[in-house]
């Protein structure tokens, strides 16, 4: 899931996500693109996102429940709730993409979501305030949910700080975060399946 504030940021870093998960197995139809405006809405989009993965095989077409085991690099559905467009300068624009790729993919819950969104300090408070309101509500959807959000918001004093997170810097010498985060999703989807079955997997 992603933002869509500083699109050039967001662009690279939900490139970099999608390159990492890619390249540890996970299918491309299992991941699932969707944008918001901008951060402040990043941990209501993330736990309305995974409530409706819980619910589109909730019920069989014979009306019986399905069990909510996942499959990440099997069969299975991994989100990557990220970030769309890659085009728009601000939440006025329309949303860019709203990429399902997941289509055909598996119809379990998610196994991992990814929260990517880019906030550039101003001169106001208004930084502090929603850089404070994403991280607490984002972890809280993860504690509330038990679904694995990756931390993917940059809190930047500078845009100079986000193009060298985003692999973006003159050089190019600097790593993109973006990457991280895949791994990251990967890792804690595959442990936390694990640890729903009693196993701890390393
Ligand atoms: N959203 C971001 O993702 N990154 C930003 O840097 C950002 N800066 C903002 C600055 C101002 C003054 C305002 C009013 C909003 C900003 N937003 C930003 C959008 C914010 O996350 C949210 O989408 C809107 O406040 C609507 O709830």
């Amino acid at each position: 899931m992603h933002a869509r504030w500083n699109s050039t940021l967001i662009a690279a870093l939900l490139d970099g996500t999608l390159k990492t998960l890619k390249a540890s197995g996970v299918k491309p139809e299992n991941i699932v693109v969707q944008s918001v405006p901008g951060s402040y809405e990043l941990p209501l989009a993330v736990q309305r996102m995974y409530q409706a993965s819980q619910q589109q095989n909730s019920v069989l077409p014979g009306g019986g429940l399905v069990s909510a085991a996942t499959d990440l690099l099997g069969g299975s559905t991994t989100d990557l709730t990220a970030m769309g467009s890659k085009t728009s300068e601000s939440a006025q624009q329309k949303p860019a993409s709203v990429e399902v790729e997941g289509n055909g993919g598996s119809k379990q819950p998610f196994d991992a979501i990814v929260a990517i969104g880019a906030l550039i300090k101003g001169s106001t408070m208004h930084f502090e305030y929603i850089s404070d309101a994403v991280s607490q509500g984002l972890m809280r959807v993860q504690l509330e949910t038990g679904v694995p959000v990756v931390f993917g918001l940059l809190t930047l004093l500078t845009e100079e700080q986000g193009l060298e997170r985003a692999g973006l810097d003159e050089g190019r010498k600097m790593h993109n975060h973006g990457e991280d985060w895949g791994s990251a999703a990967v890792e804690l989807g595959v442990k936390r399946r694990g640890w729903g079955e009693g196993r701890f997997v390393e």
